[in-house]
């Protein structure tokens, strides 16, 4: 094989120096630091605060949601703490008409997109009311099925598309689903159709116990969007500055008619995969585990802020309070939302009553009534 210049073309080179083309982009150092001036930050100081006190929201809401489940007063919970710069930073950078289709651990997303938290708690306990999103509100429920967000990324941004929307959607998977077939079909389509996508993948380190190295072959989840014809960054994913301009700028060339872009968030989740009962401890160290702690994404723009004198800890502590009541009492109006009997999951699902159903609903209304 003889390139242009006539010399021998050299695939192993070439990989190289592709793979050694994606660095960590960064704005804020685990100091608190701005590491990286030609940024371009648009944040005003009150957005600045508003992104803190999100992510404060967020660690405070992960930390209940445990204590939730351990009472048994939560089902289903994939913990977030470690994950608030990669998921709310990304997510502040959206608008209101964009769609977000995100995977079990991006409920803060949806929350914060405008699905109201008890209903959230709902989805927790496989309540279908849960699953009722509010109009207006653009997102999908949480996927459990690994990646299969991304291919209905891809058609929800097509839909976008033709309808002539200036929105884009948004999706996220772990390091784990960007091994899935779903994840390579999605980006590929919506790279060919040049669709307003946004593909992020958390890179948490871990797929349950799977490490991100017997993941891919790959050095980087990034250069895997460069195959299917998409711009693609790797991102510190504990830097909400970061995570909040890859995004925007991800964003506004979808919606200027540019095509769909990956995201890949190196961070780390602190607690277990989910409250079902893995034991991180059996495949992580507690060395490697206060490693990535001293990255915390709230510590670094806890720093920041305050080096500005924009947040203290009266500030920090309002915010928590005010998170604090807020959650009790999205968790009381969901222990008030009535059982859910068999008889309303097939009138829900069904507009005209099959008649292969018909015989069941009477059994069952029979049933509940007593
Ligand atoms: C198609 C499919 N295969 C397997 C599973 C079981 N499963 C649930 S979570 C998970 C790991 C996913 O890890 P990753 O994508 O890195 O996301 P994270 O949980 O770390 O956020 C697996 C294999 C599933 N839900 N769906």
């Amino acid at each position: 094989m003889a390139s242009k210049k006539g010399q021998q073309f050299d695939p192993v080179a070439n990989l190289h120096e592709i793979e050694e083309k994606f660095e960590m982009f960064q704005i804020l150092n685990e100091e608190g630091e701005i590491v990286n001036e030609s940024a371009n930050l648009d944040l005003s100081d009150e957005e600045l605060v508003e992104l803190m006190s999100r992510m404060v929201f967020t660690r405070i809401l992960d930390q209940r949601s445990i204590s939730l489940n351990r009472q048994g007063r939560l089902g289903f919970y994939a913990p977030t703490a470690g994950q608030e710069a990669s998921q709310i930073a990304s997510h502040y950078a959206l608008e209101k008409e964009d769609y977000i289709l995100p995977g079990y651990r991006d409920v803060p997303q949806i929350v914060w997109h405008g699905l109201p938290l008890w209903k959230a708690f709902l989805w927790s306990r496989g309540h279908f009311v849960g699953g009722q999103v509010p109009e207006g509100v653009n997102i999908l429920a949480p996927q459990i099925i690994i990646g299969a967000q991304y291919v209905q990324t891809a058609g929800v941004a097509l839909g976008m598309q033709k309808r002539g929307k200036k929105a884009v959607a948004v999706t996220y998977t772990g390091d784990g689903g960007s091994s899935q077939g779903d994840f390579y079909e999605g980006i590929n389509f919506a790279g060919a159709f040049k669709s307003p996508a946004i593909f992020i993948v958390q890179n948490n380190q871990y797929a349950i116990s799977t490490p991100r190295e017997l993941q891919t072959a790959a050095s980087t989840i990034a250069q895997k969007g460069i195959a299917a014809g998409l711009p693609s960054i790797q991102v510190d994913g504990m830097d909400p500055l970061a995570v909040y301009v890859a995004t925007r700028d991800a964003r506004k060339r979808a919606v200027a008619g540019e095509g769909p872009s990956l995201i890949e968030t190196i961070c780390y989740r602190y607690g277990p995969h989910t409250m079902a009962g893995d034991d991180p401890t059996r495949y992580r160290t507690s060395d490697t585990d206060s490693k990535w702690e001293k990255k915390d994404p709230i510590v670094r723009f806890r720093k920041y802020l305050t080096e500005k004198g924009l947040w203290s800890e009266e500030k920090e502590a309002e915010v928590i309070e005010k998170a604090k009541e807020e959650i009790k009492a999205a968790i009381k109006k969901a222990d008030e939302a009535p059982k859910q009997k068999v008889t309303d999951l097939i009138n829900i699902m069904n507009e005209e009553m099959p008649a292969n159903l018909k015989e069941q609903y009477e059994i069952y209304a029979q049933k509940e009534s007593k």
